[in-house]
C-alpha cells in the first residue's frame, strides 16, 4: 500500500500540519477537483453532510483517482458504518462522539481485523484504491489505515488519558465545535476561545504522550495556525458549502463594486 491513496502516515512522519477540506455536499466532481489542489488530503463527513453511501464511494474513487487520500468521518461509532467507509478504501475514518473506553475500544475492533480486533473482511473497492492484492491489504490494512476517535464532550475530555491509552487507536480527533458547546453548558460555539484551546492542550498532550497523531476540526486557516500552536498536525479546513459560500461572496462583491 504504498500508492497516494494511503500516504497519510508517511507524510505525517515528515511533522508538518496535514491539511484537508471537509466536504459535506454530494458530488464525484467537486471532491474531484478538490483532490487535484495539492491538500493532503480529503475529507467526507458523513455524519453532517448530505452525503449517501453511494455518492460517498464515488466520491472515494474520485478523490483516490487524484492521487489524494480519502479520509471519511462517519455517522456514527458502528460497526457496519465504520467497516463501510473502510471497503470503499478511506486511509483515515473518525468517529465522533467517543466518550467511555468501552466506546473507543468497539471502535478499535470494528475498525481493525484479527488480532487487533473484528473488522468484516469484504468490499474489494479498497483493493482497488490500495493497489494491491487481498493477501497484501490483509497484511498492511491495521498498520496503514488511521482510526482517530473524537473527543467532543466533557465526559471524553475527563477521560481523555484513558482513551489515548487505547491500543489500536491512531490518533485523537477534537470536535471543537461540541467541545466548546460542551464546556459553556450550551452557550457558545467557540473554537478558537481561551477554554477551549486550553481544552484541547491537554488532547494534544495525551496524543504525544501515547504516540497517537492529535487531530482537530480547524475551519479556518487562522484554526489552522492556532492549532498547530498547541501541538496539533492533522486538521480539517473549511467544508465546502463555506468555500462555495466565500467564492459566491466575493463574486457578488466584485460585481456589485464595478
Ligand atoms: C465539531 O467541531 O464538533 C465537529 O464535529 C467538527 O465538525
Ligand atoms: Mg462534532
Amino acid at each position: 500500500m504504498s500508492g497516494a491513496s494511503f500516504a497519510i502516515r508517511a507524510r505525517l512522519a515528515s511533522g508538518k500540519p496535514f491539511v484537508f477540506p471537509w466536504l459535506g455536499m454530494p458530488g464525484a466532481v467537486h471532491a474531484g477537483q478538490i483532490a487535484r489542489l495539492g491538500f493532503d488530503a480529503v475529507a467526507i463527513d458523513l455524519q453532517h453532510g448530505t452525503v449517501d453511501n453511494g455518492e460517498a464511494a464515488r466520491m472515494v474513487a474520485a478523490i483516490n483517482a487524484a492521487g489524494s487520500p480519502a479520509v471519511i468521518r462517519v455517522l456514527w461509532n458502528d460497526p457496519g458504518l465504520i467497516g463501510f467507509a473502510l471497503d470503499m478504501g478511506a486511509a483515515a475514518v473518525i468517529a465522533p462522539m467517543i466518550n467511555s473506553l468501552d466506546q473507543a475500544k468497539a471502535l478499535v475492533k470494528s475498525a481493525k481485523y484479527p488480532p487487533a480486533g473484528q473488522r468484516s473482511w469484504g468490499g474489494y473497492t479498497m483493493l482497488q484504491a490500495a493497489g494491491v492484492t487481498a493477501g497484501e491489504y490483509l497484511k498492511e490494512a491495521n498498520s496503514q489505515t488511521m482510526i482517530f476517535a473524537m473527543i467532543e464532550t466533557n465526559e471524553a475530555l475527563g477521560l481523555v488519558d484513558e482513551i489515548a491509552a487505547v491500543k489500536g487507536l491512531d490518533g485523537l480527533f477534537v470536535g471543537p465545535s461540541d467541545l466548546s458547546i460542551a464546556l459553556s453548558n450550551g452557550k457558545a460555539i467557540d473554537r478558537l476561545g481561551k477554554g477551549t484551546l486550553e481544552a484541547m492542550k491537554k488532547v494534544a498532550a495525551a496524543c504525544k504522550a501515547n504516540g497517537l497523531c492529535a487531530g482537530a476540526f480547524a475551519g479556518t486557516a487562522d484554526g489552522i495556525k492556532a492549532y498547530t500552536e498547541i501541538g496539533f498536525q492533522f486538521m480539517a479546513g473549511p467544508t465546502d458549502l463555506e468555500l462555495l459560500r466565500g467564492g459566491a461572496a466575493e463574486f457578488q462583491k466584485s460585481v456589485a463594486s464595478k
